[in-house]
């Protein structure tokens, strides 16, 4: 049993714990108790996340602005407070634990069965944006700074390049040479940013298909988590990290990069369910949504690569090679997107008119 627990009022008694495999950062876990409940309790990784309090107060900021603008309309989970009436508890040996009642009849997949399953992970994540479009993103604060900035992701690129700490830079010439021939490119969407071209939302920034519950009976959509990362930022990057996830024919570490491509029905599909959730986005947003899920892939690449460069120390890993198998997946889809860059935009054209 992980001891945490106890620190959260239950109903009934601790009595199994099972370790939930799910997201490259926090650790979760799904506890039962005696009477048959159960509770989500994740240990947040303060490596990643040195400011919890500054990530439960924005969750808090979220979840009251949408009780009360939508009386309850978004689904959101709701976390426990600890028996000593704090957000989260700090077990002093620099772990954060937080908790929330399970969400029952709800499951979260790891890639879409089915295109439906994808297109309600789309009307959900559509749906987040469109219930905060009045949310003042400035008053969020930046959990992780700099996060989607790929400017800055370049910077961190160079740093770890320049100390080597790992001594792997000599296996990655062919990924780095990449990365920096698409530099401008990438950091297209940051510049549009500073020059106010685009508005600055509340975004979630972490749009994984398995950051979504659906229903496991009707496998509608019932909410969006893992709001750790909601942060003042662009369309883009939750529309593009969503397809960069879920509409590549392969896993996130694919090895065999000839599987690893942009299946097009895939992003018709999740297009259509964001637009249509999300019909505030400025026409220029829409423009710029094939340009988003490249970016979101390639800077998704280049982080792996950072981190592997640096010697693991920022995603887990489940063997040695794992960050580079991610970044060059990653940056095969990037590629792949590339040649796929007209189609894309005719598909956003398409679904925008309907
Ligand atoms: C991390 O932990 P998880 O899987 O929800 C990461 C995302 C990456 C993702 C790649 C805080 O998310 O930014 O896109 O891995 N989260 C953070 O799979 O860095
Ligand atoms: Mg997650």
């Amino acid at each position: 049993m992980k001891e945490a627990i106890y620190h959260f009022p239950t109903d009934g008694n601790p009595l199994h714990c099972e370790q939930i495999k799910s997201g490259h950062i926090n650790e979760t876990y799904c506890i039962t108790t005696d009477t048959g409940s159960r509770y989500i309790l994740q240990w947040i990784n303060q490596y990643v996340f040195p400011n919890v309090n500054a990530l439960m107060n924005n969750m808090s900021a979220i979840s009251a602005f949408l009780a009360k603008r939508e009386k309850g309309k978004t689904a959101m989970i709701r976390y426990i407070d600890t028996l000593e009436g704090k957000s989260f508890f700090d077990d002093g040996h620099g772990g954060a634990w937080r908790a929330y009642r399970f969400v029952d009849h709800s499951i979260c997949l790891q890639r879409p069965e089915t295109p439906d399953d994808f297109y309600e992970c789309a009307r959900a994540f559509g749906h987040f944006q469109y219930a905060l479009n009045d949310f003042p993103a400035e008053e969020l604060e930046e959990t992780i700074v700099n996060f989607h900035n790929t400017v800055d992701r370049y910077r961190q690129l160079r740093e770890a390049m320049e100390a080597d700490s790992a001594g792997r830079l000599f296996e990655v010439g062919p990924e780095i040479a990449y990365l920096l021939s698409r530099e401008e490119k990438a950091c297209r969407l940051h510049r549009m940013r500073e020059a106010g071209e685009l508005p600055v939302r509340a975004t979630h920034n972490d749009t994984k298909i398995n950051n979504v519950l659906l229903d496991e009976n009707t496998r509608k959509a019932i909410c969006v988590i893992d709001l750790d990362t909601v942060m003042p930022g662009l369309s883009a990057f939750d529309f593009g990290d969503a397809i960069r996830f879920g509409a590549s024919t392969a896993a996130e570490d694919e090895t065999d990069l000839k599987k690893v491509a942009l299946d097009e029905e895939l992003f018709r599909v999740f297009t259509r369910g964001f637009l249509r959730a999300c019909p505030s986005l400025t026409e220029k947003e829409r423009e710029v949504m094939p340009l988003g899920a490249f970016t979101m892939t390639l800077e998704c690449g280049m982080r792996f690569l950072t981190d592997y460069l640096n010697g693991d120390k920022y995603f887990s890993i489940d063997y040695p090679t794992q960050n580079l198998d991610r970044a060059r997946a990653q940056l095969a889809l990037a590629r792949d997107m590339e040649k796929k860059e007209r189609l894309m935009e005719l598909i956003v054209w398409e679904e925008s008119k309907e």
